[in-house]
């Protein structure tokens, strides 16, 4: 039994995040997802998610490849998390390649390639466009 362990914001859920959380569910038999809360994102980027955390975990704990969801309160808590869910793989898309690598005593670190052209900022400018 092979438990996968991920984190993301997940805001305006597109199909750049099904697709990390289908290829993170086929490494493994079990799959966690650690969701950032608002105040974690209002921190990191001075603006809150458009969707608030409660409507994005409703939304990744229904996604039939995730087994599990969490909320991500700090990025300080990283090997807390790893180590209170007993994750054996840590995934993370790309643009955090090489970001995670301390963790590698604990568990496997895997940076998949992201979905090309598109991201929550993509599709909130696509929106705004007239
Ligand atoms: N992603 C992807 N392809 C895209 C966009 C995103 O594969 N086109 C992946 C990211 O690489 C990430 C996951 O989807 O692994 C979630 O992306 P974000 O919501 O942007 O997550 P982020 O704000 O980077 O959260 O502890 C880490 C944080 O919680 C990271």
């Amino acid at each position: 039994m092979r438990r996968i362990i991920t984190f993301g914001t997940f805001d305006v859920f597109h199909v750049g995040h099904l697709r990390i959380l289908e290829r993170a569910r086929q490494l493994g038999d079990y799959l966690l997802v650690g969701v950032s809360t608002d105040e974690m994102n209002f921190s990191k980027k001075q603006r809150f998610p458009i969707y608030s955390q409660d409507e994005r975990m409703e939304i990744i704990r229904s996604i039939r490849f995730v087994d599990e969801v969490f909320l991500e309160e700090s990025l300080e808590l990283k090997r807390y998390y790893l180590q209170t869910y007993r994750a054996d793989i840590l995934v993370m898309g790309n643009d955090w390649l090489g970001k995670f690598d301390e963790f590698k005593d604990i568990c496997e670190v895997h940076y998949l390639p992201r979905t090309p052209s598109i991201s929550t900022t993509a599709v909130i400018e696509k929106i705004r466009l007239p």
